[in-house]
């Protein structure tokens, strides 16, 4: 059974995620619409991944005994700069959901619920792979610049880890399913 403060810092959590891939969504669309297909695909796993986040902490606090509770969004911003702007962008808000996850893990220390900063061990070393992605890519667009065969080849590289990204995400959901 989980406490009522951990159950409010899930479900906080819980809005974060649902909150990630909407904003994901946003900026793929722009990408699609800016010629970036393989960013865009790479927006597009990226979104569905942090719906996976979301649906695992809801399941989570089901099987603990906890009631998950969705809550209302806000509009994601839809008008960007620049490829280089979203991926700025992308690794503010993956930082800011890292340090929301280590929150809640001090909630459940604090609450002595050693099963769920057990459960979102996994989330931390999550993140950690997330912002290291981000950093690379983020790097290799700044040596792009605006060099415009540099972007290109960037979007492939881009296309080619969105189809990683999507393999290991159905490897991820079959395996939840007990495929
Ligand atoms: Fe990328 O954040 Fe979920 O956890």
């Amino acid at each position: 059974m989980v406490t009522k403060i951990v159950e409010k810092a899930i479900n906080e959590q819980i809005l974060k995620e649902e909150d990630s891939s909407r904003i994901y969504i946003s900026m793929a669309s722009w990408c699609q619409v800016n010629g970036y297909q393989g960013a865009a695909a790479w927006l597009y796993a990226q979104a569905d991944e942090e719906r996976m986040h979301e649906l695992k902490l809801i399941h989570y606090l089901d099987d603990r005994g906890g009631t998950a509770q969705l809550s209302d969004l806000k509009n994601p911003v839809n008008k960007f700069k620049s490829l280089l702007d979203i991926f700025q962008q992308v690794l503010k808000h993956e930082e800011y959901i890292s340090a929301s996850i280590h929150e809640v893990y001090s909630v459940s220390i604090k609450q002595n619920d050693y099963s769920t900063s057990n459960f979102l061990q996994w989330y931390i070393t999550e993140q950690t792979e997330e912002e290291s992605t981000v950093r690379s890519i983020l790097d290799q667009i700044r040596l792009a610049g605006e060099d415009k065969g540099g972007l290109f080849m960037m979007d492939k590289e881009l296309s080619a880890l969105a189809a990683k990204k999507r393999a290991s995400l159905l490897v991820t959901t079959s395996t939840a399913a007990g495929a």
